[in-house]
């Protein structure tokens, strides 16, 4: 397995139950994966803690007490240690081992794996638990080695912490990442430069300790939320929104529907009406709400103006969860550049130069996210079949049948893979199915004598297909982001991820295992 993330303890602990012996390598040097990678200042789960935990133990559940409505990091990255402990997953993890290269030798049928130790093994079955948002992103700059300060990712913040007292520190970026790390940094900071390419949509979190009553009920009621993530379309532990307009309500009404959904907070947002993220004129109206609401929040009418000045949908990018954000603004101490109309022409030995002016800096903080889906599974040098590379078969665009084997790369599982929902899904619930079906399906290997699975290209470009067609009649498959994989220069445009909902999504699932496994194919051993 590569990865010890949320996925890959996951996978060790149930194959491990299918009596095979199994071991994971993990390039950090500890558990979590994305909670163990990404300390920044205020990094936080956007999605509530009683569903961003795993199901597969009722022991787990009711031991396990979270402390607020959104997690923090180190919060998170507790959880996963207490997890390796709970199932003694570390005796089988190999940490500092970043895997270079896997390749499949057909002859013996088996993939042979080279490590960054110098280390090879060889191993009947791989599975991928690499991560959907693991391979970072620095997009390069003119002159990016003068610069005589310090340069960071926020995917790569010092386990001991950073002091930015008394710096001028530079952030670029204002997506999910940015948008938490900035107010904490300019707490701290002796001036703060944001820069701005792109205005986002971002909904307060409206983060809450847990009081003992929830706690008491999330205790009591968890099987009930279990059965709901199954049913809902993302895995969330929530009911469905009935079906709604906001162009079948009066204004009153309406107003009060968004002023409500407003004040809960969190990402469910968009949901305040089930026609938002499908009708334009919905769609139009709560994005009005929701500037209206971002400019109240900032004194100076300019600074808002460029923090609203958005040019997507809201929900065709990720919807962002803040916290003061907005607030932040209002500091002396903190300066939006709008790297839209002035963009960044090249980093210096003093700071940072956009096309209007020059900036000072100490530090710049890189919030600019990761190469989303297939970056981590493409930074390796994976070799199927006939010593083909996964970076050509993906060079157009990436897919693999049901997101779980790619054709021609037999024997090789990917968790949360390209074409499967992923990201677009409350990931660790996926990461549970996923690793439920593989292992399910290697059960049906052993027990049949069969030593080999592949997916039928046929089967699995049509999947594709789908993916893409659903993909393509949504505001996302229309608006620039990392899910379109179009902040990755060079990279082949599109959404790998499949929008047709996680129940949908599982039942198609579960049909092609109970129907013999259809569009794989195996071969004895
Ligand atoms: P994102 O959402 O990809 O955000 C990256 C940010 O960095 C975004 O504002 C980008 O602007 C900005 N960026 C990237 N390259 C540049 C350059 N060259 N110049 C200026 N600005 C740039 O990553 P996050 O880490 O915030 O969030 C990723 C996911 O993690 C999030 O969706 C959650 O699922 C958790 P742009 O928008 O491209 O104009």
């Amino acid at each position: 397995m590569i990865g010890a993330g949320a996925a890959g303890l996951y996978a060790l602990h149930r194959v491990r139950g299918l009596g095979l012996s199994a071991k994971v390598f993990e390039k950090g040097d500890g558990v979590g994966g994305t909670w163990y990678w990404n300390r920044y200042p205020g990094a936080r789960c956007d999605v509530e803690s009683w569903d961003y935990c795993y199901t597969f133990s009722e022991e787990l559940e009711r031991e396990w007490e979270w402390t607020e409505r959104f997690p923090a990091q180190p919060e998170l990255e507790r959880y996963f240690n207490y997890v390796a402990d709970r199932f003694d997953l570390r005796r089988d993890i190999e940490f500092n081992t970043r895997i270079d290269q896997a390749r499949y030798d057909d002859e013996q049928n088996r993939w042979l794996i080279s490590m960054s130790s110098g280390e090879t093994v060889s191993t009947r079955f791989l599975i991928s638990a690499a991560g959907c948002l693991s391979e970072v992103n620095t997009p390069h700059f003119e002159g990016v080695d003068t610069f005589a300060g310090q340069q960071i990712h926020t995917a790569r913040w010092p386990k001991g912490g950073l002091d930015v007292t008394g710096m001028r520190v530079g952030v670029i970026g204002t997506g999910s990442t940015g948008t938490q790390v900035i107010p904490q940094l300019a707490k701290q900071a002796d001036h703060m430069f944001v820069f701005q390419r792109t205005a986002q949509f971002a909904i307060p979190a409206r983060n809450r300790p847990l009081d003992d009553d929830t706690l008491e009920e999330l205790k009591h009621n968890y099987h009930e939320r279990w059965e709901l993530k199954r049913s809902s379309s993302t895995g969330m532990g929530r009911r469905p929104t009935e079906a709604s307009s906001a162009l079948e309500v009066d204004e009153a009404t309406r107003n009060r529907a968004f002023e409500d959904s407003w004040a809960r907070g969190g990402p469910g947002f968009a949901r305040a009406f089930s026609d938002v993220m499908t009708n334009p004129e919905s769609n139009q109206i709560a994005s009005e709400f929701v500037r209206e609401k971002i400019r109240e929040k900032v004194d100076d009418p300019d600074v808002a103006d460029t923090l609203v000045g958005i040019d997507h949908p809201l929900g065709a990018r990720r919807l962002i969860v803040e916290i003061d954000y907005f607030e932040t603004y209002n500091r002396p101490n903190v300066t939006l550049v709008d790297a839209a109309a002035n963009p960044i022409e090249e980093i210096t030995p003093q700071g940072l130069r956009t096309t209007e002016g020059s900036y000072d800096l100490d530090l710049i903080v890189y919030a600019t996210g990761f190469d989303g889906m297939t970056g981590a599974l493409l930074a390796m040098d994976i070799q199927g079949v006939g010593g083909r590379a996964l970076r050509d078969k993906w060079a157009d665009g990436a897919g693999a049948y049901l997101g779980l084997v790619a054709s021609g790369f037999p024997n090789l599982f990917m968790i949360t893979g390209p074409g499967s929902p992923a990201v677009y899904s409350n990931v660790i619930f996926s990461i549970e199915q996923h690793v439920e079906w593989i292992t399910d399906c290697l059960a049906h290997m052993l027990e049949n004598g069969l030593d080999r699975i592949d997916s039928d290209p046929e089967a699995e470009a049509e999947w594709t297909r789908g993916v893409h067609d659903i993909a393509n009649a949504s505001i996302i498959g229309k608006t620039d982001s990392w899910w379109t994989g179009s902040n990755i220069e060079g990279k082949s445009k599109g959404v790998t991820f499949y929008l047709g909902g996680t129940n949908i999504y599982r039942e198609i699932c579960e049909e092609i295992a109970a129907n013999n496994y259809k569009g794989f194919i195996f071969q004895p051993g």
